[in-house]
């Protein structure tokens, strides 16, 4: 079936389980309907919890060097952090390897000794644990009548010493992971994935091998976009686009940021946004990549996996494909 049809069935499907007003519009005007989902999405609500969690630097099997919420279970990335404008979280962070590691993140509120570094002697030696604090505020009017910018935002986390007072070291082998602060009200995705474009490699796996990321048709998938190493890159995902802006959605018809589907990082940027998986363009096999040409041919792939509600995804050979 050629592309125009496929999404023209799709679009007359998505506005039936919508309602029935939009049925006869024409299919230009059938595609908001049609890409919003069925029920309304849930939302995040407001801050102000105090919550404490554990942490673990850990050496990998491969030699590399992860973060994780339980012993022996380190990922490269490490695990998602997520929080609401208002809540404070501790850390207890155990550092189970036989070099210093650390714990230090951009975006929220720290005091310095819980800045993660050698400078604020903030880091953890070998087979220690310390009690790392993070804060975050909703925004709000300065008594100076200048406005304060609130916590929300696509943030991460990094070690700031193994190897170099930097990190360099750690974060070379893998010790950074995402963290995302919501502001009441904002959108929640079925499910977030994390794209760390590190040096010329995708969180820390060998080029040509992903990672893959799956979804359904019509679900809300949350990427979180963090860059780390020596290099800028250009993130770009096939099919889908998004608001350059901190939640990466419009906040309606009159929001000015730009549309985009390709964005310039360099390291240590991070930022995120939601996609409806397969929106106007049906379930397939989607590639995400960075652009910078001989990145890309370098092996700086990895695909959105976008399946129908049956399971199956158009075109594509699992073991057919070359990434
Ligand atoms: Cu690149």
């Amino acid at each position: 079936m050629d592309r125009r049809g496929f999404n023209r069935r799709m679009l007359l499907g998505g506005a039936a389980v919508v309602g029935g007003g939009a049925a006869v519009a024409t299919q230009l005007s059938l595609a908001p309907q049609a890409a919003s989902a069925a029920e309304p999405a849930p939302a995040a609500p407001p801050g102000g919890e105090v919550r404490r969690i554990k942490l673990y630097a850990e050496k990998l099997a491969d030699g590399q060097m992860g973060y994780g919420f339980e012993k022996g279970k380190a990922t490269i990335p490490g695990p998602l952090i997520e929080l609401n404008e208002g809540d404070t979280l501790h850390i207890e962070f155990e550092n189970t390897m036989d070099v210093t590691a650390s714990l230090h993140v951009h975006g929220l509120d720290y005091e310095t000794s819980s800045d993660g570094t050698k400078l604020n002697r903030s880091d953890v030696e070998p087979g220690g644990t310390r009690t790392y604090t993070w804060r975050t505020h909703a925004p709000g009017r300065r008594k100076d009548g200048t406005w304060r910018a609130g916590s929300a935002g696509y943030w991460h986390y990094h070690d700031h010493v193994v190897g170099t007072e930097h990190g360099t070291g750690g974060i070379r082998k893998g010790l950074y992971g995402p963290v995302i602060v919501r502001r009441a009200g904002d959108v929640l995705p079925d499910r977030t994935y994390t794209i760390v474009f590190n040096d010329m490699l995708i969180n820390n796996r060998p080029a040509y091998s992903g990672p893959d990321f799956e979804a359904t048709v019509g679900d809300r998938v949350e990427f979180v976009m963090i860059t780390h190493g020596e290099y800028y890159h250009t993130f770009h995902m096939h099919g889908h686009r998004w608001a350059d802006n901190r939640t990466g959605l419009l906040t309606g018809p009159d929001d000015p940021s730009q549309v985009i589907d390709n964005k310039i990082v360099g390291p240590a940027d991070s930022f995120g946004f939601q996609v409806i998986a397969g929106e106007g363009v049906g379930a397939g096999a989607w590639m995400y990549h960075c652009h910078v040409q001989s990145h890309s041919d370098m092996g700086m792939v990895g695909l959105f996996l976008v399946k129908k509600t049956d399971g199956t995804i158009p075109g594509y050979d699992p073991h057919g494909h070359d990434h």
